[in-house]
């Protein structure tokens, strides 16, 4: 093929591949909490000096993280329905590092089949023990020398609770979904589900003890739409 030829070529491509490129709508929202938070307790470590050498100021419960103006931590905000098309299973694998006897994150989500790689940052024995409904539950001893441990989750399941079976204060939540569109909110609550086509979508926003939200959005293509939830303080404390 000759250089003129090559570069028609390539071209082509280029211009093919535009018209094909992936969409680019989006949803992004904040999230709030409003009304009176529960003071978060501290947690008593004591029972393994590892964990508790760890923390010059003994760590505080983790079911209720709030920003200063209330922003709301840890949600996993994930697009429920109108999502079509099938979306590959990523290479690469989520992190969740056991620090401090602490999950970080504490909130993760994952596509079905996706590598979770479980690391030991603690140099003491944890018991990573997941407890899904849907999937097949597991229960494996990671010993100080085992720095990491790798998982995957076959089907989809909103949401998955971790469990350490040595530190009984641990816990984390994983959501499984065949599809890339889900986000978690940090410390400002805002999140951004992108890459999506146009279309009227269901967006969930699930929280481990405030339950959860749908709303309906509609997008057009390559626009974005925002939609916003609110949280209020849990009915009966558990
Ligand atoms: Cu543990």
């Amino acid at each position: 093929m000759s250089i003129k030829l090559s570069i028609v070529f390539l071209v082509t491509i280029f211009i093919g591949s535009l018209t094909i490129l992936h969409a680019d709508g989006a949803i992004t929202g904040n999230i709030k909490f409003e009304g009176k938070a529960p003071t978060m307790k501290k947690i008593k470590m004591g029972a393994d000096p590892i964990c508790s050498a760890k923390h010059l100021d003994a760590p505080t419960t983790e079911w209720l993280l709030l920003g200063e103006n209330g922003e709301l931590m840890n949600v996993f905000v994930y697009i429920k329905e109108g999502v079509t098309g099938n979306f590959p299973t990523p290479s690469e694998p989520v992190v969740i590092d056991q620090d401090g006897c602490l999950y970080k994150p504490h909130v993760i989500g994952v596509q079905v089949g996706q590598s979770i790689d479980i690391l030991n940052s603690d140099g003491t024995l944890h018991n990573i023990h997941a407890k899904p409904k849907i999937n097949r539950e597991f229960n494996k001893a990671q010993p100080k020398f085992k720095k990491k441990l790798t998982v995957s989750f076959n089907k989809v399941e909103i949401m998955i609770p971790l469990k350490c079976d040595v530190h009984p204060w641990m816990g984390a939540w994983i959501g499984v979904l065949d599809h890339p569109f889900f986000a978690v909110t940090g410390e400002n609550g805002s999140f951004t589900i992108s890459g999506l086509e146009a279309g009227t979508y269901t967006v969930e926003a699930w929280h481990e003890r405030l339950g959860k939200q749908t709303a309906t959005v509609t997008i057009k293509a390559d626009e974005s739409a925002s939609t916003d939830f609110i949280f209020t303080p849990p009915k009966r404390k558990k």
